[in-house]
């Protein structure tokens, strides 16, 4: 029988896709206006600062029932005014559609808001997996000093619906408090 090497390679410890067919997207500093709470802080920030990078597999056309992507977003240390570097954070388009969230390397928080607006997070450390149910808004932030990695898994017809949350954002923020991460309530 004939064997195939697999088209998509992935390492353990960095969680760097490498192969055919990866989509890959950056945000830096001048992509992510209103993201941060220091709108003045971010804006001056070097424009072309990266804050995070994500390579995504997606084998089957987007939207294809039952279909399931991979990806790893890496984002790197650093703040903004007293919060930390960070996704943008999205609900599902299909917003019952879960996904999961494995840790590669680094330090870091995914923070998670349910429906009701209920805000927690859970920390990321190397290994760590975490379950985020439908119904709920995530996003990632990087509490340490080096890059944070971590994998993701999702459904092919999940969507990103970041409307929602460029218009109301979390109902609270991730933010160094005594040089801890605290997740601190929007006024
Ligand atoms: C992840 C995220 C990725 C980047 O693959 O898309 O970490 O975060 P934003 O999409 O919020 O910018 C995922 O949750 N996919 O569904
Ligand atoms: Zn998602």
């Amino acid at each position: 029988m004939e064997t195939h090497a697999p088209s998509l390679h992935m390492s353990l410890s960095t969680g760097f896709l490498s192969g055919s067919g990866i989509e890959e997207v950056s945000r830096k500093i001048a992509d992510l206006p209103g993201l941060f709470a220091d709108e003045p802080a971010r804006a001056r920030m070097a424009p072309d600062t990266l804050v995070y990078r994500v390579q995504a597999f997606q084998p089957v056309p987007d939207g294809t029932p039952g279909g399931l992507y991979w990806g790893t977003t890496v984002i790197q240390p650093g703040q903004v005014g007293d919060e930390y570097f960070m996704t943008k954070g999205h609900f599902h388009k299909l917003a019952d559609r879960s996904e999961y969230y494995i840790a590669a390397s680094g330090e870091g928080a995914l923070i998670l808001m349910d429906t009701e607006r209920r805000a927690r997070w859970e920390p990321m450390t190397p290994g760590s997996v975490h379950y985020i149910p439908g119904h709920t808004a995530h996003r990632v932030a990087n509490t340490g000093r080096e890059p944070l990695s971590f994998f993701a898994c999702w459904p092919a017809d999940a969507g990103h619906d970041y409307d929602t949350i460029a218009r109301h954002g979390f109902s609270a923020r991730l933010l160094c408090v005594d040089g801890r991460p605290a997740l601190v309530e929007e006024k």
